[in-house]
C-alpha cells in the first residue's frame, strides 16, 4: 500500500498519460502472479511483425550555417540548419538583431564572407541558369529561399521546407559550401537579379555536419 501511495504522489508531477501507465504497471504487479508465458510469447511474435519506426533524417545530410554581421551590422547573428528529408531540405533559423520586418534570405554562390560586406559570397547560387523568383514560384535559383521576418525583437526564426535546395555534399549543385545571406531589405522576388533586397547584413558559410 506504501508503494502504491508512492506513486500517485509521483503522479503528481507526471504527465496523466505516464500517471495512468504507471498505475496500470503498479496493479498488474499487485495481482497474483498468474501464468502469462503464452501472453508473452504472443506479444514477441506481433512485435517480431513490427518494423523499427522509419527514421529518415538519419542518414540523410545535413548542414549548418552561423551567420555574422557584417560591417555596420555587428549586431546580427545566428544559425540556420539544413536537414535533407525524403522530399525536401528542412531550414531551420534564428537570427537575431535584425530590423524588424523583412529581409531576403539567399543562398549565394561563394562559401566566402570574408569581405566587409560580404560581397565575396558572390551573386545567389543559381547552378541551373534560372531568373530570380521566390521559393513558390515553378522555377527559381537554387538560393531563392525568400524572405524571413524579423519581429519587434529583431529575431527572426524559420522553420521552412525547400524542395529545390540540394543538400547532399557529392552532387555537383549541392549548397553544401555556399553561403547563406541575409539582407537589410525584403526581397520583392521578381527584380533581377537579386529581388533587390539591398546591402548584406549577415553571412555565413554553409557546413556539413553530419548527425
Ligand atoms: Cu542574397
Amino acid at each position: 500500500m506504501q508503494a502504491f501511495r508512492t506513486t500517485l504522489l509521483a503522479c503528481a508531477a507526471l504527465t496523466l498519460a505516464a500517471c495512468s501507465q504507471e498505475q496500470s504497471q503498479q496493479s498488474m504487479q499487485d495481482e497474483p502472479a498468474a501464468p502469462s508465458s503464452n501472453t508473452s510469447a504472443a506479444d514477441e511474435s506481433a512485435m517480431a511483425g513490427v518494423e523499427a519506426p522509419m527514421a529518415p533524417t538519419d542518414a540523410m545530410p545535413r548542414a549548418t550555417a552561423m551567420l555574422k554581421g557584417t560591417q555596420g551590422n555587428e549586431s546580427v547573428s545566428g544559425q540556420v540548419v539544413f536537414q535533407a528529408s525524403a522530399d525536401v531540405v528542412l531550414v531551420q533559423a534564428e537570427i537575431k538583431g535584425l530590423e524588424p520586418g523583412e529581409h531576403g534570405f539567399h543562398v549565394h554562390e561563394n562559401g566566402d564572407c570574408s569581405a566587409p560586406d560580404a560581397s565575396s559570397a558572390g551573386g545567389h547560387f543559381n547552378p541551373a541558369d534560372h531568373e530570380h523568383a521566390g521559393p513558390d514560384a515553378e522555377r527559381q535559383h537554387m538560393g531563392d529561399m525568400g524572405n524571413i521576418t524579423a519581429g519587434d525583437d529583431g529575431t527572426a526564426r524559420v522553420d521552412a521546407e525547400y524542395r529545390f535546395l540540394v543538400l547532399d555534399p557529392e552532387a555537383d549543385n549541392s549548397i553544401m559550401g555556399k553561403a547563406v545571406v541575409v539582407h537589410a531589405g525584403a526581397d520583392d522576388m521578381s527584380s533581377q537579379p537579386s529581388g533587390d533586397a539591398g546591402a548584406r547584413v549577415a553571412c555565413g558559410v554553409i557546413t556539413n555536419a553530419p548527425q
